[in-house]
């Protein structure tokens, strides 16, 4: 998947949000019927999910070909996932405390607050050990099913000879996976468009123009975070020029702006990491689906801004300490977001709570948060690919003479 299709969906990105704004005095029409064609291409691209995960992620452990690189190989994945993270909420913060977004709003009367209670760390943790892979597949658990597909490649590369019939199974599976893939992505400029119109439509000038200065500062953040820091990275470990990396990712971080789903654009995620950017298959289904479902740098700056406009529309000033644990809070609650829209809202009260602010700030971010949600989750899956380009580069598993 080449140029070819990259175009066709940023056509239908950019007519799809021409079209909606014709929509915004007609948000239901839109919605009753495009939107279903939207819908399509992200079922038909969850449908792939599992099979694709588990498959390249057993043969990508098993192929590594020995434990001791697997466990090297994790410790940069996590080592900078966690570094991307928690700069990316400290840059939240430090443009929040610049441009102050909060200030000089207050919360309505009828503001409510729905919030779903956040799982506790510790949850999120024990939670990605599957009591059964059967039911963690059915359910589309994506660290459930990582945490199996580890295992399972890690036993198969131990037990030799007797794992191969296992082996060459996935490994035509996910062959056949990524075909799927390839087919579905042909529908994707039409699936990108019925996406984002109903969403332009929905969210009109009336619905953000009260709250541009927090939706210029996110979007602003992620612009920032992905220029200073992903160009560095792929520079530095890879000897990649950003305009490459950024032009080989561009069907992913458009799939993930009109999805806001990390999980749902995990497949066009791999296939661009490979083909576009030469990172190997073993590297791709390995780092990718982690970074899916734990690595979401986009929800950690989004949060550390959205905690401070919740402050400042309280007038509740927040010491250092307090900001430093919000890093940490931050940090943790991205790892728990699960990669589907609006889950870093959710998990938005963790991070309230650490500082002791009030919830009902959320209402006022409610409103606005799928716009929020998109630029957030494009961060999130350009981070990933990012991630395993730096992992790729330093495995000497990264082929560089692919030229977009
Ligand atoms: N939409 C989530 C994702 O898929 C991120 C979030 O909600 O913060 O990455």
């Amino acid at each position: 998947m080449r140029f070819k299709v990259t175009t066709r969906i940023l056509i239908g990105l950019i007519l799809g949000v021409c079209v909606g704004l014709l929509f915004t005095s007609a948000p239901g029409a839109a919605a009753t019927y495009i939107k279903p064609f939207g819908d399509l291409f992200l079922n038909l691209i969850k449908m792939i999910i599992v099979p694709l995960v588990l498959s390249s992620l057993v043969v990508g452990a098993a192929s590594t070909g020995d434990v001791g690189k697997l466990g090297r190989i994790g410790a940069k994945t996590l080592t900078y996932y966690l570094l991307t993270t928690a700069f990316a909420v400290t840059l939240g913060l430090i443009l929040g405390n610049i441009l102050d977004p909060g200030m000089g709003m207050t919360l309505p009367p009828d503001a409510k607050v729905e919030v779903q209670q956040a799982p506790s760390v510790v949850e999120t943790i024990l939670g990605i050990v599957p009591t059964n892979p059967i039911k963690a597949m059915a359910d589309a658990n994506m660290l459930q099913i990582i945490v199996f597909a580890i295992f399972l490649g890690i036993a198969i590369t131990l037990i030799g000879e007797k794992g191969k019939p296992v082996l060459s199974f996935f490994d035509s599976l996910a062959e056949i996976s990524y075909k799927i893939v390839g087919i579905i992505m042909e529908y994707a400029p039409i699936g990108v468009f019925a996406l984002i119109v109903p969403v332009v439509a929905a969210n009109g000038p009336s619905v953000l123009l009260p709250l541009l200065k927090v939706i210029i500062t996110v979007y602003l953040g992620c612009a920032l975070h992905a220029a200073l820091v992903y160009s560095s990275l792929v520079s530095i470990f890879a000897r990649m020029s950003p305009a490459k990396f950024f032009r080989g990712a561009t069907p992913a971080m458009m799939v993930a702006f009109t999805t806001s789903s990390s999980s749902a654009t995990l497949p066009v995620s791999m296939d661009v990491t490979e083909k576009n950017l030469g990172v190997s298959k073993s590297i791709c289904s390995f780092v990718l689906p982690l970074g899916a479902t734990i690595n979401m740098d986009g929800t950690a700056l989004y949060q550390g801004v959205c905690v401070l406009f919740v402050a400042q529309v309280f007038g509740i000033d927040l010491s250092l300490s307090q900001q430093i644990v919000i890093i940490l809070t931050a940090t943790l609650a991205s790892i728990g977001t699960a990669g589907v829209p609006g889950a870093g809202l959710i998990m938005l009260t963790m991070v309230l709570q650490s500082v002791d602010l009030p919830l009902e700030g959320i209402a006022l971010i409610g409103g606005i948060d799928r716009i929020l949600d998109m630029a957030r989750t494009c961060l999130n899956v350009t981070g990933d690919i990012a991630g395993s380009v730096v992992v790729a580069a330093t495995e000497r598993e990264l082929n560089r003479d692919i030229s977009l």
